[in-house]
């Protein structure tokens, strides 16, 4: 999901880094931009005009015109608005034995589903689950119910197949009286889907969260829904008491903006992202990933952390200092190279990187990988003291020592002296520029 969103919004963000010092009116065609984006992404009208005057509150209250990255402060102001939107990731909290969560929604938004996704996620933490279902209306409904928790072992369904002809009310104690014999951790109910919010069934659903008094009441979204999700939400918190949402089919190609939309309209933490069709499809809603994925920034925050581990702050101010000064040598190049391998790879890293698509493309064509990386290091470290000192000296026999030695190619060898000397003279270009302070203001990244 996301996609067309994300490339929309990096879009308007490349523009802005392009234009240098940022204006007023730069800021407001943004959000102008913006705000088309929101709404093309299914966000209710009523969020994105919060949004935008939220986001523009922030940009105007700051001194743009001077920052030194101002398309990295909009970015910053726009992806904390996102998570803010968003709301913040709250998991469920089974501060109860038995721990009752109730799963209501529309008619086929995978309520069933999510109920034995739900009950394989506990299970696997040692609770003890009870599963039940009041979908008396659709034949069969309760025997899906059952199919899936014979899946999981260690769940247990209160319903035996005689009880077909139970009404919802006696469903309804019949799984809190299982619950409380079998000393069960948590009772998961899954209920029949409602056509649509003024459905008669409405009434019974009421009733049956009376009987049950749920801990939780997930209301179960399919995310494909669009913006009729938005009225659906507010119609079914308003005739029972919600307290969080699983948004689902996150796996398709929907829009993404009834994520953003959700918390606001419903004032409940969305719990989970539902994202295939299998009962480990299922993962933990975290604002700040979602925020990164929409705005193309990759997971910037855990690459960060991830460098951090592995960067110390001396090594990143020797690396800073020795590039203001165009120095660069090649001992510089592989402990570079060691350190990225260190954190997970290149691979890993480009994943972590904003538009991170493009980059992996611009690898393909210059043929980077990782074994490749492997390959040039060895040579790196197949080199003399004083080959490494002057790389100028590497003449046509010692370029074929170095290719023995290390196991590689002549080719090899004079591609990675080429990079080298490329890399080199990136180097000497942002010292002659005025530093890579300079530079980074200029790129605005
Ligand atoms: N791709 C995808 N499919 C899903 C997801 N969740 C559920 N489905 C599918 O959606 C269909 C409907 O799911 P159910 O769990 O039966 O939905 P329901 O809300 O219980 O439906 P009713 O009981 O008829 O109201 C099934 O084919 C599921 O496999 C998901 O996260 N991703
Ligand atoms: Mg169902």
């Amino acid at each position: 999901m996301f996609d067309s969103f994300s490339k929309k919004i990096s879009g308007i963000f490349d523009k802005l880094r392009r234009s240098g010092a940022l204006k007023e009116s730069d800021v407001d065609a943004a959000l102008r931009e913006i705000r088309i984006a929101l709404l093309e992404a299914d966000v209710s009208l009523e969020v994105a005009k919060k949004f935008v005057a939220g986001v523009k509150e922030k940009a105007v209250g700051q001194d743009i015109v001077k920052s030194v990255s101002p398309g990295q402060m909009v970015t910053k102001i726009v992806y904390d608005y996102l998570v803010e939107l968003l709301g913040a990731s709250e998991e469920i909290n089974l501060n109860k034995k038995p721990y009752k969560i109730m799963l209501i929604g529309l008619q086929g938004a995978g309520k069933t589903t999510t109920s034995g996704k739900l009950a394989k996620f506990f299970t696997k933490k040692g609770k003890k689950v009870v599963m039940a279902s009041t979908d008396i209306h659709r034949p069969a409904a309760i025997e899906q119910l059952r199919v899936l928790s014979k899946k999981i072992s260690g769940t247990i369904f209160a319903q035996s197949e005689d009880d077909v002809k139970l009404s919802c009310d006696a469903i309804s104690k019949l799984a809190l009286k299982t619950t409380g014999q079998e000393n069960a951790d948590i009772l998961i109910l899954d209920t029949a889907g409602r056509l649509n919010v003024d459905d008669v069934r409405m009434d019974e659903l009421v009733k049956t969260h009376k009987i049950i008094e749920p801990d939780e009441t997930i209301l179960v979204v399919d995310i494909m829904t669009g913006q009729d999700a938005i009225n659906i939400a507010k119609k079914f918190s308003e005739s029972v008491a919600v307290s969080g949402v699983i948004l689902t089919r996150v796996d398709g190609d929907a829009r993404g903006g009834v994520a953003l939309s959700m918390r606001s309209i419903t004032g409940c933490p969305i719990r989970f992202l539902c994202v295939g069709e299998q009962l480990d499809d299922i993962e933990f809603f975290d604002p700040n990933r979602i925020a990164g994925r929409l705005l193309d920034m990759g997971d910037i925050v855990s690459l960060v952390e991830k460098a951090q581990e592995n960067f110390s702050q001396k090594d990143a101010e020797e690396a800073a200092k020795k590039m203001q000064e165009g120095i660069f040598t090649l001992d510089d190049m592989v402990s570079q190279m060691e350190r990225m391998s260190k954190m997970g790879g290149l691979k890993s890293i480009m994943k972590m990187l904003p538009q991170s698509g493009q980059l992996e493309g611009l690898m393909k064509t210059h043929g980077i990988s990782d074994k490749t990386v492997g390959r040039q290091i060895a040579i790196i470290k197949s080199m003399t003291k004083k080959e490494k000192n002057n790389y100028k000296i590497l003449n046509g026999s010692r370029r074929k020592r170095i290719a023995n030695g290390s196991g590689t190619t002549v080719q090899e060898v004079n591609k990675v002296i080429k990079q080298y000397e490329g890399t080199l003279g990136m180097f000497k270009k942002i010292k002659k520029m005025g530093g890579l302070g300079k530079l980074m203001s200029m790129v605005g990244k």
